[in-house]
């Protein structure tokens, strides 16, 4: 057992209730390999999957897994609704079944479970941590430009959003109650990207304690993109309406 497990066992028997979700729409090649991966740090993890009805056979191997891992339950939705919309039934969830924590990732193992310690750690001392990619410790795969343009949007919502931190676009994120209850109350329509800033910004805006821990983001192991590249543009003006919004945040204060 690796330093980085003992460390999530101790911890997880501590935080009792701790939901792992992960948005799926045609992973097939990927979702057997995560949920090993997540069980085998701690095989009392209750995980979720919240597939948009994929069509390449996700959907058949995550029920043949349900026989396999006890705890992993699935919630299939009718189309492809993207990933913003998929993260708020995630916040309905943990919280309707009363978790004391939500971690998020993505499933084509980009980020890797091992590191889950690492946000449980974390969530000690904060109310939401992320993980990053472009803190001191933290390494990325992508290169060209989606390298570029993932680095240049991160510092843009540094910059634009005032916020002292690194990290807004990756989805490995840990979320305690009170940051679920806030999100849910806010009637956030947002997606793709932008979602992810979005509740970034209203939890720290809100006054909780928000930290990031290194990462190592891994290039998708199979299949491609599944968010529209559209969503550069779309996350572009939410950020906009969100620097807007801070403005107006500062103005009263
Ligand atoms: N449920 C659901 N999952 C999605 C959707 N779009 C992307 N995903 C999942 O969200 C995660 C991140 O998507 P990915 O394609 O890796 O985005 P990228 O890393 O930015 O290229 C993956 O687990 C995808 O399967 C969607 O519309 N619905
Ligand atoms: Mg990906």
């Amino acid at each position: 057992m690796c330093h980085n497990e003992r460390v999530g066992k101790t911890i997880y028997k501590k935080m009792k209730k701790i939901v792992i979700c992960s948005p799926t729409y045609n992973e097939v090649g990927n979702i057997e390999i995560l949920c090993t991966e997540i069980f085998k740090v701690n095989k009392n993890f209750h995980v979720l999957i919240i597939d948009d009805n994929s069509t390449d056979g996700t959907l058949e191997l995550i029920k043949k897994l349900k026989f396999k891992f006890k705890n992993l339950n699935l919630i299939k939705r009718k189309k492809k609704l993207g990933i913003g919309s998929a993260y708020r039934v995630a916040f309905d969830y943990a919280f309707e079944k009363k978790h004391d924590a939500l971690i998020t990732l993505d499933a084509d193992l980009s980020h890797n479970p091992k590191e889950i310690p690492l946000l449980l750690k974390k969530l000690k001392s904060n109310d939401f941590v992320t993980g990053s990619r472009y803190i001191k410790g933290g390494k990325s795969d992508y290169k060209g430009y989606r390298d570029f343009i993932s680095r240049f949007a991160n510092k843009l919502c540094r910059f634009l959003l005032n916020m002292p931190f690194f990290e807004f676009t990756t989805s490995f994120r840990i979320y305690n109650y009170k940051c679920i209850e806030l999100l849910r109350n806010k009637n956030l329509d947002s997606d793709g990207y932008s979602s992810l800033v979005e509740f970034f910004f209203y939890i720290y805006k809100s006054g909780f304690k928000c930290s990031e821990v290194p990462i190592y983001f891994r290039v998708r192991h199979k299949g491609d993109s599944k968010i529209p590249k559209l969503q550069v543009f779309y996350s572009s003006m939410k950020l906009i309406e969100l620097f807007i919004k801070n403005l107006l945040i500062q103005k009263r204060k």
